[in-house]
This record gives structure tokens, C-alpha cells and sequence, in this order.
């Protein structure tokens, strides 16, 4: 029988990911979606064979036909939904972040390891990027040597409304966050954040961009552009500098066009386009080692472990100082 998910919140991420399961992945199908608003829930429902829509998680996940679940509310809603999950022993894909702040994903991270297995796949998709993919087997093979140095662009057309500073760490560097500590396998020590003068295309009182630096434990040094008002379209890109060699992701165009007495190409203009092909494999990997009984991928650890590195920078952007990260003890649960 196919895998009968769950999706909490019917919004941009959850409702992508209605359709993924829906028309893209294999083995699983769309059992429930639920949304605090009914009506989006009802909506959204209305778009796939035998769907129930729910207002409550909790109901949901006590419906015979679910049989995973896929978070997709906001951050904030997210350790209860997780908890909640755990109480029916479900599997888990929760969107990025695991939960807001540190303390939480502790929590999280505890009653995971009470379980004694491991529950959930946190949504870095990044790591099922084929260019990203590319580049970690690149680093891993050592052919260049140590990494010394990560240099990362970040840039995001524009923001939504209500899209202030610190979320450009908690939500938008959170996912370099997570590609430096599983490219390098190291974790991140130390957070300083530069601000240059903000640009005049910024929303009033947002500052963007940024610079931001990481400095992991294997003494290697990462730089981040995040620019989230940046006009043109989104990019991601990621150089890596070693001992002997350097490589860099994210140049790639699907077409290149000479015309009119110029060459070119397009650039995505969100994360939905640049990102698709690894959403749809960070689901498909999510279903297909769910059915086998596994779970795989980013673990909670390494959401608890982004949280901390977010809560470091967002004090290293407020007062301007390098800003060391403190994590807890990593539970045997999660290796060494
Ligand atoms: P959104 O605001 O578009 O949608 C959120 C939905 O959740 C809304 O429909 C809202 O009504 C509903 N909701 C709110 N509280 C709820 C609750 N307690 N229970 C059930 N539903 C609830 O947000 P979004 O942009 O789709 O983001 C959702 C998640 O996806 C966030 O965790 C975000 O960080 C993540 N995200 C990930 C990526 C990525 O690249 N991996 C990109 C964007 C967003
Ligand atoms: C968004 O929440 C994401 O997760 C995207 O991947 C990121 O590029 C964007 O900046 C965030 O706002």
C-alpha cells in the first residue's frame, strides 16, 4: 500500500508538496492535509483523491489512514506537531527549521532520543541538490585536500511582507548553515556578521544585505552573501576552496543563448524553480526509506545544531560581535 501522509499546513511549502506527493513521488499518497484555516485545508484536499482536511494535527495523525507526517506550518508550530508525532510513533519530514530557537530543538532532540530511534528528516533540501551532491563527493574523494574556505552567495529576489533581519539567519543563512556542517562535517564554533550600508531597494528597516562568517571546528573559514532584496532573481552558489584545487555550484543555465549581438541566459526567480528537482528527491528519499523501515537524511541533531548556530547569529548581527556557539552534548542516537 502506498505510504498515507499527513501534510500540516496547506500554505507556499505545504501546498507544493501536496502536489509533489500527489503527481511526483512514487509509493506514497496524500491522506490528510490541516491547516488552522479550514478553508485553505478544505481547498487544498479538493485537489487530491480521498483527502481528508483537518484544523487539528492531533486529529489527524489518530486517523487509521496516516501513516507519516510532513510539517509545513511555520516554524513556531512545528515542536508541537513533532511531540505530538512522536505520541503515534510517526515518521517525520519537518521543513526547515526543526524549531525557532535552541532551547526548543533540544527539546525536540530529547524526546527523539527517548524514543530510542530516530523519528524524523528535517527539510535541508539542499543536500539532495545534484550540483550540491556533486560538490560533497568532489570534497569527500580529498583530492584537493583539506577545505580551507567556503565562499557562499545567497540571493533572493525580493522578501514577503513582514520578512525582518534576524530571519535573514533563521531562515535564509539557516540553510548554509546546514550545507557548511555537512560538506565539511564539522561543526560551526564562531558567528560574526558585517552589515554594509543597506541597499535602497530594501523594505524600510530591513538591513540587506549582509556578510556573514562562520568558523567551524576543523578551523576552516566561511563567508555568506546573503542578499534577499537583490531584484534580479534567486541564487545560490558555493565555492569551495582546498589545498590544491577549487570548485563552485550554482552558475548553472539550463540554456545559453547567443542573440541579437549578446550571450545569456535566464535566472530562477524563487526556490520553488531552483530548488524543485531537490524537493522533489528529499520527498522521494524521505517515502522510500519510510517504507523501508529507515529514516535517513539531515537528523534532528543537525536541526537542533542549525538552531544554535541561528540563535549565535542572530546576537552576532545585533551587536556586531564575533560570537562563539555553545551545543549540548550530541546523544549517542545520532553517532559521533
Ligand atoms: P506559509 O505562511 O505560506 O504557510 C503556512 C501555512 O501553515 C498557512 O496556511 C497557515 O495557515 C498554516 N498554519 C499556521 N499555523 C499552523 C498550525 N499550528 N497548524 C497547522 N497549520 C498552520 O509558509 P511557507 O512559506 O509555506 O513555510 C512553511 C514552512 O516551510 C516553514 O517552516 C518555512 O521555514 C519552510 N520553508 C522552507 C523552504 C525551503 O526552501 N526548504 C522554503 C520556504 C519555506
Ligand atoms: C525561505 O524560507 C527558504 O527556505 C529559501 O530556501 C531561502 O532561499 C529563502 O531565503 C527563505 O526565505
Amino acid at each position: 500500500d502506498p505510504l498515507g501522509i499527513a501534510v500540516i499546513g496547506t500554505g507556499r511549502m505545504g501546498s507544493d508538496h501536496v502536489r509533489r506527493i500527489d503527481r511526483v513521488v512514487s509509493g506514497a499518497r496524500v491522506a490528510a492535509v490541516i491547516d488552522v484555516d479550514g478553508e485553505r485545508a478544505e481547498r487544498v484536499a479538493g485537489t487530491v483523491d480521498g483527502c481528508a482536511a483537518y484544523t487539528d494535527p492531533a486529529a489527524a495523525m489518530a486517523d487509521d489512514a496516516v501513516d507519516a507526517v510532513l510539517i509545513a506550518s511555520p516554524g513556531p508550530a512545528h515542536e508541537a506537531a513533532l511531540l505530538q508525532a512522536f505520541k503515534h510513533d510517526l515518521p517525520v519530514l519537518c521543513e526547515k527549521p526543526l524549531t525557532p530557537d535552541a532551547a526548543s530543538a533540544l527539546r525536540v532532540l530529547e524526546a527523539e532520543a527517548r524514543l530510542g530511534h530516530r523519528r524524523v528528516q528535517v527539510g535541508f533540501m539542499r543536500r539532495y541538490d545534484a550540483e550540491y551532491q556533486r560538490l560533497k563527493s568532489l570534497l569527500d574523494a580529498g583530492e584537493f585536500g583539506r577545505t580551507l574556505m567556503l565562499h557562499c552567495t545567497h540571493r533572493n529576489a525580493s522578501t514577503p511582507p513582514g520578512y525582518a533581519t534576524p530571519m535573514m539567519i533563521n531562515d535564509s543563512v539557516v540553510h548554509e548553515i546546514d550545507v557548511t556542517r555537512w560538506l565539511l562535517d564539522q561543526e560551526i564554533t564562531a558567528v560574526t556578521v558585517l552589515r554594509p550600508a543597506p541597499s535602497s531597494a530594501a523594505p524600510e528597516g530591513l538591513s540587506d544585505p549582509q556578510l556573514v562568517l562562520f568558523e567551524t571546528s576543523g578551523g576552516a573559514v566561511v563567508d555568506v552573501e546573503i542578499f534577499v532584496n537583490c531584484g534580479f532573481g534567486y541564487q545560490v552558489r558555493c565555492e569551495a576552496v582546498g589545498e590544491r584545487g577549487t570548485a563552485r555550484i550554482g552558475d548553472a543555465h539550463g540554456m545559453y543563448v547567443n542573440a541579437a549581438g549578446r550571450w545569456g541566459g535566464e535566472i530562477p526567480q524563487d526556490f520553488t524553480e531552483r530548488f524543485r528537482d531537490a524537493y522533489d528527491r528529499e520527498v522521494q528519499a524521505w517515502v522510500d526509506a519510510t517504507r523501508r523501515g529507515e529514516v535517513t537524511g539531515p537528523s534532528a541533531w543537525d536541526g537542533y545544531a542549525a538552531a544554535a548556530v541561528c540563535e549565535a547569529g542572530v546576537r552576532a548581527q545585533a551587536t556586531g560581535e564575533r560570537t562563539p556557539v555553545t551545543l549540548a552534548a550530541r546523544p549517542a542516537l545520532y553517532g559521533a
